[in-house]
């Protein structure tokens, strides 16, 4: 059974992986054998990164690119195939939220959202699945979110990003699951990461932040999720193990989407 999780000689592009749930991801792949390439906007932040997988005596080829950018991408996906070969798995993970009431959103601000969470992981799959297609098949697997589900104030353009990144993952489902290519989500709970540092800092009080103590209301495993719960659910939806999952999100919530809440 373990081979069917082996991701020996599979190259692994995660984007956005210096540090937070793509790191996670990132090591657990290479964990299980995967090649790992990833990428970031600034070379800080890539030299950063690589420095952080070596402490875990993972060696990765790291690029500075903007996801958001075609151009960019492009020229990524061909220095990468040049470089460490063609790009087996792809992790569509880098991405932005901006916590604003959306009637004082400006377009802009919306728009630089979409751009990041919606728009990019359509030029970076779209770039990866040509040599895909030529190899034989290949899994493509996009980091959606709760709100992929749900709807909550301050977030109306993360929300509507996630939500047609889920239909995104469906569609690259069923118009490539002909050639091998499983494109399938995952849909993280509350995972704490620099992106969720300010729903759970800590009062002038000493209490916990109202929004920590209500998701610890609304999550059975009563605790926010840590980017390292997501390693095993991207490696079961990255090899051969997940061979005829297509099109599906596999929410990692620790129950939250089944669950009410707790009374207060
Ligand atoms: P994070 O800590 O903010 O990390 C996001 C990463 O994406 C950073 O490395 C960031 O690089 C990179 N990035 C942003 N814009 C980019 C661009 N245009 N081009 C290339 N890289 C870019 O976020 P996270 O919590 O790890 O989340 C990672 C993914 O999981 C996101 O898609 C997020 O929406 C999703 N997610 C997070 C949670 C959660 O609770 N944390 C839950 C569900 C889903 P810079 O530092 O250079 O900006
Ligand atoms: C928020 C959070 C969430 C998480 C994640 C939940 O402000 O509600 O940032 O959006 O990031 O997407 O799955």
């Amino acid at each position: 059974m373990n081979h069917q999780f082996d991701l020996t000689g599979k190259v692994a592009l995660v984007t956005g992986a210096s540090y937070g749930i793509g790191f996670a991801i990132a090591s657990a792949l290479a964990e299980a054998g995967a090649t790992i390439v990833f990428n970031d906007i600034k070379q800080e932040l890539v030299d950063k990164g690589v420095a952080a997988y070596a402490e875990q005596g993972v060696t990765v080829h790291g690029y500075v690119c903007d996801v958001t950018n075609e151009d960019a991408v492009n020229e990524l996906v061909s220095k990468v195939e040049a470089e460490v070969g063609v790009i087996d798995v792809l992790v569509n993970n880098a991405g932005i939220i901006k916590r604003i009431p959306m009637v004082e959103m400006s377009a802009k601000d919306f728009r630089q959202v979409i751009d990041v969470d919606l728009n990019a992981p359509f030029i970076v799959s779209k770039a990866v699945i040509p040599s895909m297609i030529k190899k034989g098949g290949g899994k493509i697997i996009n980091i959606c979110s709760m709100m992929s589900e749900l709807g909550r104030e301050t977030v109306s353009a993360y929300a509507a990003a996630k939500g047609g990144l889920k239909m995104l993952t469906k569609n690259i489902a069923s118009e490539y699951g002909q050639y091998n290519i499983q494109c399938n989500g995952i849909g993280p709970g509350y995972i704490a990461t620099p992106q969720t540092a300010p729903l759970r800092e800590v009062q002038p009080d000493g209490s916990k932040h109202p929004f920590d103590q209500f998701i610890l209301a609304k999550t059975p495993a009563n605790r926010w999720g840590e980017a390292s719960d997501l390693g095993g659910p991207a490696v079961f939806l990255a090899s051969a193990a997940s061979d005829f999952v297509n099109g599906h999100i596999l929410y990692v919530d620790g129950g939250i989407l089944a669950y009410i809440g707790k009374q207060p």
